[in-house]
């Protein structure tokens, strides 16, 4: 819990950098600044204008120095979920979110924004890592599903949710509000845009019947604007290919299919030295980037997105401000050195506000 003179200073400098970029004037800032100083002293809180959400959410993305995608920060859609109070009303706003973000498969990157943190009331918080997302189940004969799901899928079934027990069981929407037991909900199957993949050239592959979901839909970090910290802020984009090709579905810790998708290509995995993963990775991502366009839905390759974050960089110079960068979250997880970023040698990372920030899992 942050104490109330720094929540000040945050709003203070928050106001004024709303007031600077979007043209309020100095009596207006000034007038806010004033504003926002005697409800803080009254109330010990104070209540962003629609207008200052919308841009503390965009700017928290343009701010955020792990993602590659922020060229389009300012395209950011707000949805302003902020009066919702139960956990029915807050599954309803989700599911809106879903419908409206994956618009059959032309993605918005969307955020939904619920009543932020404040004192004398419960926290809202969103138990899942992603709104769609697979489950996982550790058994005797090993993981089935997807591995970094396992806990939170234990405690979807300790609330009584049973999932069917396939590779790809959608998990539920698990809502807490205060200390009171979560609720969970179903997420109805025609909200859920899901991509099988296939290869442009090789059946054997398709055998293998992968798939993945399209939309990836942040749910467990929180938005902090100005010294007030919204705890449930779904956000969302579109994937990056190498997301699902070279982590999700290659890693040796999640659904790690390198091995039967080089058997499937005929690859010789007893040596390291024919680069059978290399060849498997590459068809892999070539499978999700190809699935995804043949079926409409919004997805990026490594390269182009790399290209979209120098423009993002070069322009926000142009604006007289310094980028925040990760420079290892930033690269991408495959050819790395392939793309622009990889001689990025100058990339600082600092604490900024607005951003978001993870938080301590309820759980
Ligand atoms: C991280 C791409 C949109 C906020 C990332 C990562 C990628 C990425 C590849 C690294 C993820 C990882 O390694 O697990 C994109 C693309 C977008 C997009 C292609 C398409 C529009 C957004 C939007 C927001 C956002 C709309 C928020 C409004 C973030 C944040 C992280 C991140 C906060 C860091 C997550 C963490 O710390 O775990 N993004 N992104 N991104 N992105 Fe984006
Ligand atoms: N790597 C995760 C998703 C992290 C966020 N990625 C985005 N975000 N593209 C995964 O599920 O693979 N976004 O808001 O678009």
């Amino acid at each position: 819990v942050v104490n109330n003179e720094s929540i000040e200073q945050e709003a203070h400098a928050y106001i004024r950098l709303f007031s600077a970029e979007t043209g309020l004037s100095e009596k207006n800032c000034d007038h806010r600044i004033k504003e926002v100083t005697m409800l803080l002293h009254d109330t010990g809180t104070y209540t962003h204008t629609a207008e200052e959400l919308i841009f503390g959410a965009r700017v928290a993305w343009r701010n955020n120095s792990r993602c590659i995608g922020r060229l389009f920060w300012e395209s950011l859609e707000v949805i302003d979920r902020r009066h919702l109070s139960s956990e029915e009303e807050v599954f309803a706003a989700l599911l809106e979110h879903i419908d409206f973000a994956t618009n059959d498969g032309r993605i918005r990157s969307t955020i939904t924004v619920f009543r932020a943190q404040e004192a004398g009331a419960g926290d809202i918080r969103i138990w899942n890592h992603q709104l769609i997302r697979y489950a996982g189940y550790a058994t005797e004969e090993g993981t089935i599903g997807d591995p970094a799901s396992i806990a939170f899928t234990e405690q979807c079934q300790r609330l009584g949710w049973t999932g069917r027990g396939t590779k790809y069981d959608v998990l539920p929407l698990v809502v807490q509000i205060g200390d009171q037991e979560p609720k969970w909900f179903d997420i109805p199957e025609k909200f859920v845009k899901e991509v099988q993949l296939i290869h442009p050239d090789s059946a054997s592959f398709d055998e293998l019947r992968l798939k993945w979901y399209g939309v990836p839909m942040i749910s467990d970090m929180a938005l902090e604007i100005g010294g007030i910290r919204y705890t449930a802020a779904p956000f969302n984009g579109w994937y990056m290919g190498t997301e699902i090709g070279s982590r999700n579905l290659a890693d040796v810790d999640r659904y790690d299919e390198l091995p039967a998708i080089a058997d499937a290509f005929g690859l010789d995995r007893s040596t390291n030295t024919s680069l059978w993963k290399d060849r498997a990775l590459l068809e892999l991502n070539t499978a999700v980037i190809h699935s995804f366009k043949a079926n409409g839905v919004s997805i990026v390759d490594h390269h182009t997105a790399a290209e979209q974050f120098m423009r993002f960089k070069k322009r926000e110079e142009a604006n007289g401000r310094e980028v925040n960068a990760r420079w290892s979250w930033l690269i991408p997880p495959m050819s790395p050195a392939a793309t622009p970023i990889w001689n990025q040698s100058d990339l600082t990372e600092k604490n900024v506000s607005p951003d978001y920030v993870s938080q301590a899992r309820p759980y």
